[in-house]
């Protein structure tokens, strides 16, 4: 579970700030009375958010910050940062608003491409996102996210709300806050989908009340973290962790377009499911069955018939139960009939991740990317955390053990970082290696930091041994979580180069871009200072830099495609790259190193 810092008493006492890009694709949080009901606004940062308190800090001076549209036009934003939070931050955030905002109901694949685009190009220069959104179709936006945005190493929050912001009681302020707070704060590299105190995986997710502020539920998974009065408690355990080494990625385009979901129900006619599976084109069918996976019919009824007969011309059905809590097996007849004529089991997925899931594939197979084979054995696994593999379930600690022990256990774990941080800097691969496998909680051991912030990829990217830091990375530790003087593990591995003082630097550097890793605008300009100063130059320190070329492509998707895709609303916005260099400035506690 995540710890709690609280601030220490001195006022004068400077805080750094990270950086959150909000992205406002409408609903109900930003709506506002019409002669034709509710229907969103634009200009939510000085609307809504500038004059509340806990969302600006007015000791702050305001500055542009640079971002970029999904088209990677780069523009100067306005931004407003938080007032210090309980762990010692300032969140400093700006809105892309995207134009038209929308009611969720209308928000499609279309919306998803620009979503994922918008994060793509702005990735390298922001800690983590909040999706602005309408509760109506979230569900279905988180999944879909969750597949489009592969190797993500920092968090993608979604939220919006039951009632405006403008309305005297809403849920609006304590949603936002929170998942602000959450992606300015920790390095929780998943889609998530944050409401009423309580962050779930995007993709387990379901919207359980058309009214209640209490709108969402992961019926098959627990939370990720629950705000409470202490604080953010992070369930560390759960927390899906990066397996192997690879840059952030975005799928560009979801195929929603030859899918369908089909509701079994007592007496349905078999001839109608056979009509829906002859509909021209569908390519795959999330087949709502009852209880465990069972359909009416058994081995040789009409329906069964007529579902084995689509699985031969290509079509990939996938089980999925209509409860909301369990999961589909062939544990009776009906179920096992389905499964005999080619039917997927879909585990304990929601419809919204399956139907998401199975455009993603179907996405991925028009590219030759996957066969029809691969399709259907992927729908069967977990390839985000959005079913559970029993296998991993068994694997995972009962959540009791941690309580139980949990005093024994932190200082196991204090003793066994200062041992990992021994073995890395004498460049001791074996005893890393030990030391990581007999930890039954070692993604506690890789969320620890020393008292300067350092993790053990802070410290491995400084340390002799390359294949220490990989090791390190293999097993799942983030290259994107910056130390007290907020700087990352790749800002401190360059630092090294630069100054020629460990030989194998320059491995680690490559590994930690292979990862995900990028330097921040800030570092690539004190970098180019400390260059100037070394070949005899003078830095002067305006230089303001962009162009950190961490390859996040052209990105141009089919924005426009279908009429549902978004432009960004310019008004807010000055498209100016000569006037954000004067804004572009962060406060950051230079005293490390
Ligand atoms: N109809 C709204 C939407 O999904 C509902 C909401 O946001 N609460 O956009």
């Amino acid at each position: 579970m995540g710890g709690v810092t609280f601030m220490e008493g001195n006022p004068d006492r400077k805080f750094p700030e990270s950086r959150v890009l909000i992205i406002m694709t409408g609903g109900t949080i930003c709506m506002q009375p019409s002669a034709d009901g509710l229907v969103p606004m634009s200009g939510f940062l000085e609307l809504a958010m500038a004059p509340r308190p806990s969302f600006n800090d007015s000791t702050a001076p305001s500055t542009k910050i640079t971002a970029y549209t999904k088209e990677g036009h780069k523009l100067a934003l306005p931004s407003l940062r938080t007032p210090t939070s309980a762990y010692c931050k300032h969140i400093r955030y700006s809105i892309l608003e995207f134009s038209p905002l929308l009611d969720s109901s209308s928000i499609a694949s279309a919306g998803w491409t620009d979503i994922a685009l918008t994060i793509q190009q702005n990735y390298h220069l922001f800690d983590g996102f909040v999706i602005l959104h309408g509760t109506d179709s979230l569900a279905y936006t988180a999944s879909a996210l969750s597949f489009m945005l592969s190797d993500l190493g920092k968090p993608v929050i979604l939220t919006g709300s039951q009632a405006s912001i403008f309305a005297l009681q809403s849920d609006a302020v304590d949603n936002l806050l929170g998942s602000l707070i959450i992606a300015g704060t920790f390095t929780i590299p998943e889609v998530c989908l944050f409401f009423h105190h309580t962050l779930f995986r995007g993709n387990r997710t379901t919207k359980v009340s058309a009214s209640s502020f209490e709108a969402f539920d992961s019926p098959n998974s627990d939370p990720l973290a629950k705000v409470t009065s202490l604080g953010v408690d992070v369930n560390w355990g759960l927390v899906r962790r990066p397996t192997r080494i690879a840059e952030f990625a975005v799928t560009k385009t979801l195929d929603t377009t030859h899918v369908a979901s089909l509701r079994i129900f007592p007496g349905i006619w078999p001839q109608l499911v056979d009509s829906v599976l002859r509909v021209p084109d569908l390519r795959g069918l999330v087949l709502e069955t009852f209880g465990m996976g069972n359909a009416p019919g058994g081995v040789d009824g009409h329906l069964t018939r007529a579902i084995k007969q689509a699985v031969e011309r290509g079509i990939v059905i996938v089980n999925v139960s209509q409860c909301t809590n369990g999961f589909v097996s062939p544990l009776y007849a009906p179920g096992t009939a389905l499964g005999r004529a080619g039917v997927v089991f879909g585990g304990d997925l929601t419809t919204e991740a399956a139907l998401t899931k199975l455009s993603y594939l179907l996405a991925l197979k028009d590219r030759g990317q996957v066969g029809l084979e691969e399709v259907k054995e992927m729908m069967g696994r977990s390839l985000r955390g959005e079913m559970t593999e029993l296998r991993v379930a068994s694997f995972v600690h009962p959540a009791g053990v941690l309580e139980d022990d949990a005093v024994g256990r932190v200082t196991a774990t204090e003793s066994a970082f200062t041992a990992l941080g021994y073995a890395i800097s004498n460049g001791d691969l074996r005893a890393v290696r030990e030391l990581l496998e007999g930890d039954e909680f070692n993604h506690q051991l890789l969320k620890k930091a020393d008292y300067a912030g350092n993790t053990a990829v802070h410290l491995a990217a400084v340390g002799p041994e390359p294949r220490i830091l990989r090791e390190i990375l293999e097993q799942g530790a983030s290259v994107h979580v910056r130390n007290r003087a907020n700087n990352t593990p790749l800002y401190l591995a360059e630092k090294m180069v630069a100054s020629g003082t460990t030989p194998n630097s320059e491995q680690c550097v490559n590994l930690l871009k292979e990862a995900g890793a990028h330097l921040w605008l800030e570092n690539e300009e004190s970098m180019a200072n400390s260059r100037r100063a070394s070949t005899g130059g003078v830095g002067s320190g305006s230089e303001n830099g962009n162009g950190n070329g961490n390859g996040n492509g052209n990105g141009n998707g089919n924005g426009n495609g279908n009429g549902n895709g978004f432009a960004i609303n310019t008004r807010l916005a000055d498209d100016d790259s000569a006037k954000e260099q004067a804004a572009d400035t962060l406060v950051l506690l230079e005293h490390q190193r």
